[in-house]
């Protein structure tokens, strides 16, 4: 293992991106700048040369040509589940920025991000039937969808692990992955549905570049932010090697590994905004004088059962017990947390390919509630395609949730918790109400599948300063 501060890290990206082969810029070159696709205009220089690029890479049949991006996408590297997913997307949207500044002729090309977070809107640059990036498959409910009806869900209330927990928890595991992948990213691209909705499809869609870009995005401003918390990243993670790309040539790209990737600077970009996320920011509830260590002293579990109509649409109302509610409201120095797993199950067979989509909405005692819905639990895509040699036979394609198929039912996990109580001072919930639905990702004709039941098995935990 090796620990490397902030100060290491930038050291060493000065040394590597002198010596590195395949790193063209040298130390006099200013970095490109990736900027927010929705704050430019649809004459901007960087959105003009993707485009013209684009033209250009429909009409190849080789190395450069766009079905390349989604052929080296499709196939599996191991990309997704895994702790390659961040370094490898880099590497991808790295070597097609580099392809489009090659053919556009505008050599300082950076690729635009879009923000999912900023507005929770899709840019208008995609809505546009008249645009380059407009593409007709995708969902056709997107010019009133709203990405972020709640912030957390978007990270599926699990944002504490996502920005102030370890490596692994946020970048992934050798064999799984991590929260930015499974919640954030998934998310997206499922909501976008269309090709962007299945990894074999994903890169037809221009929207992709723009996505991946600000995870890539997600990750510089939480690796700057860990870096300065001192996460230990791991030797093997910063080993693993990426030969799979097309270079702006249209020949096998020189390897690069997540060492050499692991600053964006490295590869001669950056990004015009850090990400804004008060949490990124957040700290862990002041210790009271003399204490330093919050440690969980107790737990006790409840468990809830709902039994879902088919297709149920209306709330299920599940009062919580006296006993959790009063200790609740009576909690004044954060001493509890609500913690818990939702299963939604199905007798349904065919759910490839469709969402599940849950609402767990907290009702307090004067009536009001809090109407952002906290999970939407996201569809099982399907294996992701490639040579079978290289499959694993479990391989996630976009993990959005845990799956168990049983004999006659697939049931789906989600987090729930912070909905119901997340010790920030909010007036603890005394019932709740949980909606579920499904629909198809893509579009088929047969009924999305039917909800056969769901369930809540919550935690509470109590602290104590020691
Ligand atoms: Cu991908």
């Amino acid at each position: 293992m090796t620990g490397w501060t902030r100060r290491g890290a930038i050291g060493a990206a000065g040394a590597l991106a002198l010596g590195g082969p395949a790193l063209a810029q040298t130390g006099g070159t200013p970095l490109r700048v990736r900027r927010d696709v929705a704050k430019l205009p649809p004459n901007d220089p960087d959105l003009a040369a993707l485009a013209r690029a684009m033209r250009l890479m429909n009409a190849r049949g080789d190395g450069l040509s766009w079905q390349t991006q989604i052929d080296i996408h499709a196939t599996y590297w191991g990309q997704h589940g895994t702790w390659r997913f961040l370094p490898w997307h880099r590497c991808q949207i790295y070597w097609f920025e580099r392809i489009v500044a090659q053919l556009s002729g505008k050599a300082d090309f950076a690729m635009p991000y879009w923000d999912w977070q900023a507005t929770g809107r899709l840019a208008p640059v995609f809505l546009d039937p008249s645009s380059p990036f407009y593409h007709a498959p995708r969902n056709p409910n997107l010019a009133s969808f709203d990405f972020v009806r709640s912030r957390e869900q978007l990270w599926n209330g699990d944002w504490a692990n996502v920005f102030q927990g370890s490596f692994n928890a946020f970048a992934g595991f050798v064999g799984d992955s991590g929260a930015v992948e499974t919640s954030g990213h998934s998310y997206v691209h499922v909501m976008v549905g269309g090709d962007m909705g299945d990894p074999a499809t994903a890169p037809r869609d221009p929207l992709f570049f723009f996505h991946h870009a600000n995870i890539d995005r997600v990750w510089a401003a939480w690796q700057s932010r860990a870096e300065a918390r001192g996460v230990i990243f791991d030797d093997a993670w910063l080993a693993e090697p990426f030969d799979m790309f097309a270079d702006e040539r249209g020949s096998n790209a020189p390897t690069l590994t997540t060492a050499d990737v692991r600053a964006t600077a490295m590869l001669g970009y950056r990004y015009d905004l850090d990400y804004p996320f008060q949490w990124f920011d957040e700290r862990p509830p002041t210790a009271p004088a003399g204490k330093t260590r919050r440690t969980a002293v107790g737990t006790k579990p409840y468990r809830f059962t709902l039994s879902a109509d088919p297709g149920v649409g209306a709330p299920l109302r599940l009062p919580l017990p006296a006993d959790l509610v009063a200790l609740l409201a009576s909690d004044q120095s954060q001493r509890f947390q609500v913690s818990g797993v939702g299963h939604v199950r199905t007798t349904d067979m065919q759910v490839a390919g469709s969402a599940f989509q849950i609402d767990v909405q907290r009702i307090r005692k004067d009536g009001s509630t809090d109407s952002a819905p906290v999970a939407f639990v996201l569809p099982f895509i399907g294996p992701h395609p490639g040579p079978a040699t290289t499959q694993p036979a479990a391989a996630p394609a976009m993990p959005g949730m845990e799956m168990s198929a049983g004999p006659h039912e697939h049931s789906f996990l989600f987090n729930v918790g912070p909905e119901i109580y997340d010790a920030t001072g909010k007036e603890a919930a005394v019932e709740i109400a949980v909606t579920a639905s499904t629909r198809w990702v893509k579009t088929s004709t047969d009924p999305a599948p039917t909800i056969s039941g769901l369930e809540l098995d919550l935690t509470l935990t109590e602290y104590a300063w020691t």
